[in-house]
């Protein structure tokens, strides 16, 4: 059985239910054993959470699926549905979404929802659909791994005192103030007869006439302060190992300063790359739209 059906109505709900082959890579979890409920995530094509849903396994190799009805969920579910080869048995209803529907459907991010249900515009209705990517570059050992690291929050690239440690692009999604940002950290700026390392320079040159916004490195004791290109800024790295004037975008790795100062700075950062980017800052005690 690889088809899928939606045994509820077509009509917005908040509950829908559908019935589905009984695959393991859909979900982030083992299914349960048949006649079994269990609360799981379906995932989407590249891994990424599309509902949060009960599965009831109904026999070996099919099992109902509780999730969000809305229709912009229930076409987002299709969708990872048809990535993963499970499609629909039932006749396609021409679906009539309104523009309001169809913008709200295809929207990335929990902060662009609230906006738009709002009726709020701006430059940021630029990124409903699409996900800004920031390159971080800079010479090797500028504390550029370290930054990614901290911004994700895990150890997601390697980091070492030793110069081209990053030889590769290494790109992960990060989400702050209820926008996504797809982060990517690359090979250290110098010289090099490292045939890899030089590979992946080349990469992150070509990769940076793509990107967003472009993010660039430089440690506060490798002299002054580049002046940013088009596209970029400026980011002073390892803010303990000289002084960094208050005016200067600037971070400090935990291990090397103090915990709560590398906190505030990365917040300040973050926030300074969201407002670059045009996307509107929550104030998130009151929960707001500004
Ligand atoms: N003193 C100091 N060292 C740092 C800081 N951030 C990173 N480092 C160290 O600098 C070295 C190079 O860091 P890494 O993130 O691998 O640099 P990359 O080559 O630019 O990716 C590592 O030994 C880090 O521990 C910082 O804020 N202060
Ligand atoms: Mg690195």
């Amino acid at each position: 059985m690889s088809r899928y059906r939606w045994l509820s109505g077509p009509d917005p709900a908040a509950i829908a239910l559908l019935r589905m082959p009984a695959r393991g890579p859909c979900f982030d979890r083992p299914l349960p054993a048949p006649g079994v409920a269990r609360f799981a995530c379906l995932l989407g094509s590249d891994g990424e959470v599309v509902d949060e849903v009960v599965v009831q396994r109904l026999s070996e190799d099919a099992c109902m699926v509780a999730c969000h009805g809305g229709p912009g969920q229930r076409q987002a579910i299709e969708r990872a549905l048809a990535a993963g080869g499970i499609t629909s048995d039932q006749p396609v209803a021409p679906v009539d979404l309104s523009e309001d529907w169809r913008r709200m459907a295809a929207c990335q991010h929990p902060a662009a929802v609230r906006l738009l249900a709002s009726g709020a515009s701006g430059s940021w209705l630029r990124w409903v659909d699409r996900i800004p990517t920031v390159l971080i570059v800079g010479p090797s050992n500028a504390g550029k791994s370290t930054l990614f690291n901290l911004w994700l929050g895990n150890q997601r690239s390697l980091t070492s005192e030793r110069a081209g440690t990053t030889r590769d692009l290494v790109s992960a999604l990060t989400s702050a103030h209820g926008w996504h940002l797809r982060l990517v950290d690359s090979a250290g700026e110098r010289e090099t007869d490292d045939q890899l390392e030089t590979a992946g320079q080349s990469l992150a040159r070509e990769h940076s006439a793509r990107v967003d916004i472009i993010l660039r490195c430089h440690p506060a004791n490798a002299g002054p302060a580049p002046q940013p290109a088009d596209g970029e800024m400026v980011l002073i790295t390892k803010a303990d190992l000289a002084e960094v004037p208050a005016t200067q975008l600037q971070m400090v790795d935990p291990a090397h300063g103090a915990e709560a100062r590398s906190a505030a700075l990365l917040d300040s950062l973050v926030k300074k790359v969201l407002v670059r980017l045009g996307m509107p800052l929550f104030d998130a005690a009151a929960g707001s739209v500004p």
